[in-house]
């Protein structure tokens, strides 16, 4: 048994190396299929993938062949819609058995529980986000994507994400000192309320942090994990229950490992998790 999460890799389209390296970790990665095996993509897999078009269809026709040859093999299949990839229900449906989330899910696998969501309603204190996000999913925005020709969404989503690279940060770190620290404390409590609530661990991402923390919850112990921005991190998740074993929870896994990747981004670059730290809830 084995559970892969794969999150915020803003693909940008089929020659983007980091797809190259996703589908062959994807192809080698349940080699030997066992019963339990879960693939999570928690949102961002895309940079821009929005309705049911043609032009990302056809795009990602690769993608598509290696997410039925998964579900075939018998692989529980889970797709959380971001704020760069949704209103993909109807898209993803072509593939068998893959449950699509438009927030966050939960599963139990191996004893264990695990709450997964993308990140972007973590931080309840950006209101315009909220707002944008309530209008870019509303039912008329849905209509809109569902006549405009998949070529003009195509166009309008590589300039906003050609100005909002400019404007915005890609990482965490880069927001000043006091922005970061306040990012990270929203993101760890919010993980320590759901771990609280009974999750062993809890799974997202969107903020691009490489973050991890161990919380002491009474006589639990709870893991939370954030997947970090793999273009820089180079990094996806894996859990096995022999990790649950050895307290070890989600470790990460790397991209370059037995990619062509690895020459375009010399190892100094991939940094690895930091120490855990622990800290009673
Ligand atoms: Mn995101």
């Amino acid at each position: 048994m084995a559970l892969f999460v794969f999150s915020d890799l803003h693909i940008s389209d089929e020659e983007d190396p980091l797809y190259q390296a996703f589908l062959s970790v994807l192809s080698h990665g349940f080699e030997r299929p066992q019963s339990g095996d879960t693939l999570v993509i928690a949102g961002d897999l895309f940079d821009l993938f929005v309705g049911n078009k043609k032009v990302f269809l056809n795009r990602y026709s690769a993608f598509f062949d290696s997410m039925r040859s998964l579900a075939n093999r018998g692989v529980s299949l889970h797709y959380i819609e971001g704020n760069h990839d949704f209103f993909l229900k109807t898209a993803l449906s072509s593939i068998p058995s893959l449950q699509v989330h438009s927030a966050d899910f939960d599963l139990e696998l191996g004893g264990k529980r695990f709450f997964f969501a993308h990140g972007d309603q973590v931080d309840c204190t950006e209101y315009g986000y909220r707002l944008l996000r309530g209008f870019f999913r509303s039912p008329v925005m849905k209509t809109l994507v569902s006549v405009v020709p998949g070529e003009w969404l195509d166009l309008i989503g590589k300039k906003s994400s050609q100005y909002s690279r400019s404007k915005k940060p890609l990482l965490i770190q880069d927001l000043e000192t006091e922005k970061a620290e306040r990012l990270r404390r929203v993101y760890r409590s919010f993980a320590a309320e759901r771990l609280c609530e009974g999750y062993d661990f809890v799974v997202l991402g969107h903020c691009h942090d490489l973050d991890e923390m161990w919380f002491n919850v009474g006589d639990r112990r709870g893991q939370y994990i954030n997947v970090g921005y793999p273009r820089l991190h180079g990094a996806y998740l894996l859990w096995t229950p022999h990790a649950a074993e050895e307290k070890t929870g989600f470790v990460r896994k790397s991209f370059f490992d037995s990619n062509a990747l690895r020459r375009e981004v010399s190892p100094g670059e991939v940094r690895n998790s930091p120490g855990l730290e622990k800290q009673s809830v």
